[in-house]
């Protein structure tokens, strides 16, 4: 993994050992890119979830990224069926994500054969040398899968970053669908509810990033400038890979012209995974909702709850965009 040239050995802190858990959306893939590309960051595994994109096409896509990356040796993970099974996001999105960015990704070599996601992430916490970080991206039936196998991992796991539910703001589904009732719950909890309550209830150390944190109704959302995204996607990129990620940032602002700020969901959680102070965090017990459908994978506030979680409700913009430069300027000096 590439450190930086410009910090004495001294003050490198300890990489970090995470497991990304994943579904290959576009934030997805500025995530990952972000995390592959961090010297504090050792990623030990990617597992592909049920989510956007459908599983198959998810780990040839994920593959292929490894591939560009460098990183074709991080073992991939084959996610699960989801835990609910009755929700699923909207077919037109599945299918962009299964085949749309794969223009993007030289073809490669990849796996005839996958692990079983569960399995690899107990397999790759059991081995590290540290504990792990889990990052989730995406609905959480893997995770929830793991935990249920071995509730003994979570004493091996540093933390879980989540990217899901929805507190002070608005939900997406009937947003996103207006056919569907449902206005109080975010994508990957509404998907698989109940592998969402699993994990929140595991007595993991979870810090979880809501729309709250990352959506355009938030106070303070950790999203990108229209300045910063073309601040970032003039630059030389430092590496093949960067160059996925500036395009893809540079195609969906063009989508989102009119908005203030231009969200990238995943992407923020992977910042603060790198550096958790960027977040405003408040420490609160939190239930999923299970049902009925209109109420599917909502988060709230529940004093019943059994553990306390962290959660994001915003953050400093501006810090957030200067991790993606920063990272940008000293891959470039590195190379
Ligand atoms: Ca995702």
């Amino acid at each position: 993994m590439p450190h930086s040239v410009n910090s004495p050995a001294h003050q490198t802190p300890p990489q970090k050992n995470i497991i990304i858990d994943t579904d290959l959306s576009f934030d997805d893939y500025v995530a990952i890119v972000y995390l592959l590309e961090h010297p504090d960051v050792n990623v030990r595994a990617i597992t592909v979830a049920d989510g956007v994109a459908h599983i198959q096409p998810g780990l040839e896509n994920c593959a292929r990224l490894l591939a560009l990356a460098g990183q074709a040796n991080v073992p991939i993970g084959k996610g699960a069926s989801l835990l609910s099974n009755q929700n699923d996001f909207p077919p037109f999105w599945r299918f962009l994500m299964d085949y749309a960015i794969r223009i993007l990704l030289p073809k490669r070599r990849t796996p005839a054969h996958y692990q079983d996601a569960p399995n690899l992430i107990r397999e790759q916490i059991l081995a590290s040398p540290t504990p792990v970080t889990l990052v989730a991206l995406a609905p959480l039936t893997n995770l929830a899968l793991a935990l249920q196998s071995d509730p003994t991992l979570v004493n091996q796991i540093e933390a879980i970053y989540i990217s899901g539910g929805a507190f002070t703001v608005p939900g997406v589904i009937h947003t996103d669908i207006p056919s569907n009732p449902n206005t109080v719950s975010e994508w990957n909890f509404y998907t698989d509810p109940l592998a969402a309550k699993v994990v929140i209830e595991s007595g993991a150390q979870i810090f979880l990033v809501p729309l709250d944190a990352t959506h355009l109704q938030g106070s303070s959302p950790l999203a990108f400038s229209h300045s910063a995204i073309q601040t970032l996607t003039k630059a030389p990129a430092p590496s093949h890979v960067w160059r996925v990620l500036t395009r893809l940032l540079r195609s969906w602002q063009s989508k989102m012209k009119r908005a203030s700020v231009v969200p990238v969901w995943d992407a923020a959680v992977a910042a603060l995974v790198t550096n958790p102070n960027l977040g405003s965090w408040r420490e609160l017990k939190v239930s999923v909702a299970l049902e009925p459908q209109a109420k599917a994978g909502q988060t709230y506030e529940d004093p019943n709850a059994p553990h306390s979680i962290r959660v994001c409700f915003g953050g400093d913009r501006a810090a957030f965009e200067a991790a993606f430069l920063e990272l940008a300027k000293n891959n470039q000096r590195a190379n």
